[in-house]
């Protein structure tokens, strides 16, 4: 079947501090959640073929905001603040915390998380404790390992086979899917889009 890209049309909607100032919780969204820096906003402007819909920063940390992208008056993506950049001030680090928490915990409308790790560093302690954590609601998880452009395809694909054999490890009873991703040679947006349709129910 030829790929259809849905989410070429997709739209910035607002930015929220706190969860009060987020769109209605109503109908379905998918949240895109990492480590600051570990290519989100370059994600979801590969995925949705644009270039500057979610912004990218050489500088991490800067995306302080939940920020919320609409296909229709129905489905959302969000972008999550990222976690994990030691260079923040504790209290700065705490309300990131505070608001995907909170997010995380109360968003009725969540379908899954997109948990975007850099295929050289994958599953830090930050990822861990937020896949352990993702078990209590449960949300299920689909994996991108970004930046694949930094390995060869082979030691690519081992590292994916080894962050899955990691987690079947772990035995936790929720759904956890991996795949590699490159938004610079815009590689796996294809895969990454099934999934996106499939929780969106598009
Ligand atoms: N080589 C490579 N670099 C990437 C890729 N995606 C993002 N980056 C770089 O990683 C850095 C962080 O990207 P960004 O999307 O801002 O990450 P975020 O902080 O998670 O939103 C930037 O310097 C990007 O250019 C990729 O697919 N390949
Ligand atoms: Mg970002």
């Amino acid at each position: 079947m030829e790929f259809k890209n849905l989410y070429r049309t997709v739209k910035f909607l607002t930015s929220a501090a706190y969860l009060d100032q987020a769109p209605p919780d109503q109908g379905f969204e998918v949240a895109f959640v990492g480590r600051s820096n570990s290519g989100k906003s370059s994600a979801i402007n590969a995925i949705c073929e644009q270039k500057s819909l979610s912004r990218t920063s050489k500088t991490p940390g800067r995306t302080q905001l939940i920020n919320f992208f609409g296909l229709d008056s129905q489905r959302r993506l969000v972008d999550l603040p990222g976690y994990g950049y030691a260079a923040a001030s504790l209290a700065l680090q705490r309300r990131w915390q505070d608001s995907m928490t909170d997010y995380l915990t109360y968003r009725q409308c969540l379908q899954g998380l997109i948990l975007l790790m850099d295929i050289r560093h994958p599953l830090t302690d930050y990822d861990l404790n937020l896949i352990h954590w993702c078990t209590t609601r449960p949300i299920q998880i689909h994996i991108l390992l970004t930046k694949a452009d930094k390995l060869k395809k082979g030691p690519a694909l081992v590292q994916s086979k080894k962050v899955q054999q990691h987690l079947n490890q772990l035995s936790i009873p929720i759904a956890i899917t991996v795949q590699t991703f490159s938004a610079m040679k815009r590689y796996g947006i294809e895969s990454v889009c099934s999934v996106l349709d499939k929780w969106l129910q598009v």
